[in-house]
């Protein structure tokens, strides 16, 4: 299948970057490092500021799994759940009429580009943590992706101000090639932890690996330690 076939030649490419790195991440101070790694101070001061081993790009290149899901607006649904107390499936109308937050942001993918200055609009996750409200035994997120991506991230990174679950781009709508109508950013780690076409958050009450994470990328996925990979 054309599909599966691409999906092969994805993992060996993100495979043979990861083989290339381990070397490198021997000879750089650990993720228990206290300074981050870059230039400049980390997160946003208006700076731009690059984390280590990261190339600034004026585009903006497009990472999937081969599958960019068309899903219209009228059969769109986010789907909230696990250990919450109220589980709830949003649709459109429902998801638009959250709390909406705007805020600039920087994009930083492990295959070394970084984005930055990028404007978006959407719904905090923590504004849908509020909604469903999480049990005191809930500690992860498992996002999954219309493409059968999933990824994992703690709940304390998720609940981060800047972390959005974004339909708008620049005042324009998310273009699907990116995720669109709606995916999630986490400005402070690496890009793979923001699922693009996002249909579920499953809280956890202990970790799991998501797609990436299963092949050996980082749990915790911070640019500012270089922590690409897991060791
Ligand atoms: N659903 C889904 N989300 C995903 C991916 C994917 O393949 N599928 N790729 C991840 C990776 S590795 C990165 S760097 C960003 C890329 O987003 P972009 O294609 O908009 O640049 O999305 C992340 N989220
Ligand atoms: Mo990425």
């Amino acid at each position: 299948m054309e599909g599966s076939d691409k999906l092969q030649r994805v993992v060996e490419a993100r495979m043979k970057l990861k083989a290339r790195f381990e070397e490198k991440m021997q000879q750089t101070p650990s993720v228990s490092d206290e300074k981050p790694m870059g230039m400049g101070v980390p997160n946003r001061h208006g700076m731009p500021v690059v984390p280590v081993g990261q190339v600034v790009t004026a585009k903006w290149p497009v990472l999937d799994l081969g599958l960019q899901p068309d899903i219209p607006l009228d059969q769109w649904e986010l789907v909230l759940d696990g250990a919450v107390e109220h589980p709830v499936t949003l649709h459109w109308a429902d998801f638009m009429a959250l709390p909406q937050t705007e805020d600039v942001s920087d994009f930083h993918c492990v295959t070394t580009w970084s984005k930055l200055n990028m404007p978006w609009k959407g719904v905090r996750l923590l504004d849908l943590a509020a909604l469903v409200q999480p049990k005191e035994t809930a500690t992860h997120l498992l996002c999954y992706g219309y493409d059968d991506y999933t990824t994992n991230v703690s709940l304390e990174e998720s609940l981060k101000p800047d972390v959005l679950l974004v339909h708008t781009f620049d005042d324009k709508p998310l273009p699907r090639e990116h995720g669109g109508p709606v995916r999630m950013i986490t400005p402070q780690l690496y890009a793979w932890k923001g699922s693009k076409w996002i249909h579920r958050i499953e809280f956890l009450t202990s970790n799991k690996l998501g797609f990436w994470e299963q092949r050996g990328y980082s749990n915790t996925a911070y640019p500012w330690r270089n922590d690409r990979y897991s060791h």
